[in-house]
């Protein structure tokens, strides 16, 4: 715990009462908190729905090791009251510093307030919140989702410039609210504006294989013309390539699929030739969120948005990258 110093009454009190102030004025330190100068980070997780999340979760954990933060994590299983839990038990904990990826973009100023009230900062990671006081966190650390959905839209109308159509999509969306499947969609939806384009079926698949699988047997079900599947996600993409292959018909040649994320059984599936374009969202916070903690400790100041750069696959290019792809 970073030199704060701390008493039963203010501990018992954190995250109801303002403890402005407190920081920075002892020595004293709590047992079990590594150290008179270590950073406490609070770090809440989404869950462990994807291969993108597994990759997130050990970024974040080693970084952590590697930056000497002591971390606490938890796993908040695609729940929203985990995480205000999550937060609030931080709170109590007086961490130094709280760092999260909320799961939906709405319904956080509550809980933030509460700790910005402890006086304790809070850097947002991966995902945005739609909140419009910005003071509720320092920075914002992750890809730009929206972006990511043009990508996909743009290879889309590219591969589909000679068909007059109609192209029927179906799409396979993120967590309902979440700001990967809010912009995902928008950014898409900005570049495929042909009415060629049909999207004849819309549902959401959670981010997780067992959904997109099931999700996908549906719309085959109520569809025998599916030309396109648009996958907020690689995972839902399995699940969906599954489907596809279990109603006898080829994913990527029957049924073209693009995808977001890169993960490694995306981007195999993708060399396999069974999905056609990956759109990349990288994983890899935790060094930088790691350094972003330090400064805003150390009272330096930080870009309130720290976008990460990323690129797209073909299926050639998915060959060539993926005997040094790391997650
Ligand atoms: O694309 C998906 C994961 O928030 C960017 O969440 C992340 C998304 C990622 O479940 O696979």
């Amino acid at each position: 715990m970073l030199r704060r110093l701390r008493s039963t009454a203010s501990a018992a009190l954190a995250g109801l009462l303002v403890v402005g102030g407190l920081a920075a004025c002892g020595d004293e330190e709590e047992p079990g908190s590594g150290g008179g100068d270590t950073i406490v980070m609070g770090f809440s997780q989404v869950g462990a729905e994807s291969g993108w999340r597994t990759a997130n979760t050990e970024s974040i954990k080693e970084a952590a090791a590697a930056a000497g933060i002591e971390l606490k994590f938890s796993d908040a299983q695609q729940k929203q009251e985990n995480q205000i839990a999550a937060i609030r038990s931080f709170i109590s904990q007086q961490v130094d510093i709280i760092a999260f990826s909320p799961v939906v973009e709405s319904g956080w100023d509550a809980v933030l307030n509460e700790a910005k009230a402890a006086n304790i900062p809070v850097i947002l990671t991966d995902r945005a919140i739609d909140s419009p006081d910005e003071s509720l966190y320092v920075t914002f650390i992750g890809s730009d989702f929206v972006e990511e959905g043009r990508k996909a839209g743009q290879w889309v109308v590219e591969e589909f410039a000679d068909d007059p159509g109609p192209v029927n999509i179906v799409v396979l969306e993120g967590t309902t609210g979440s700001a990967p499947a809010n912009d995902r969609e928008e950014g898409f939806n900005e570049v495929v504006t042909d009415p060629k384009f049909k999207i004849i079926a819309s549902q959401t698949g959670e981010f997780t294989r067992a959904k997109g699988k099931e999700v996908m047997e549906a719309f085959l079900q109520a569809h025998s013309d599916i030309d396109l599947l648009y996958a907020h996600n690689d995972d839902m993409g399995l699940g969906a390539i599954e489907a596809i292959e279990a109603a006898g018909l080829k994913p990527g040649v029957d049924i073209k699929i693009v995808t977001v994320d890169a993960v490694r059984d995306g981007m195999q599936a993708l060399a396999d030739g069974k999905i056609n374009f990956i759109v990349e969202c990288s994983p890899l916070l935790g060094p930088q969120l790691m350094d972003l903690a330090k400064k805003v400790l150390a009272g330096e100041s930080v870009p309130k948005r720290v976008v990460t750069e990323e690129t797209t696959f073909t299926q050639e290019q998915a060959r060539e990258a993926l005997p040094n792809r790391k997650y």
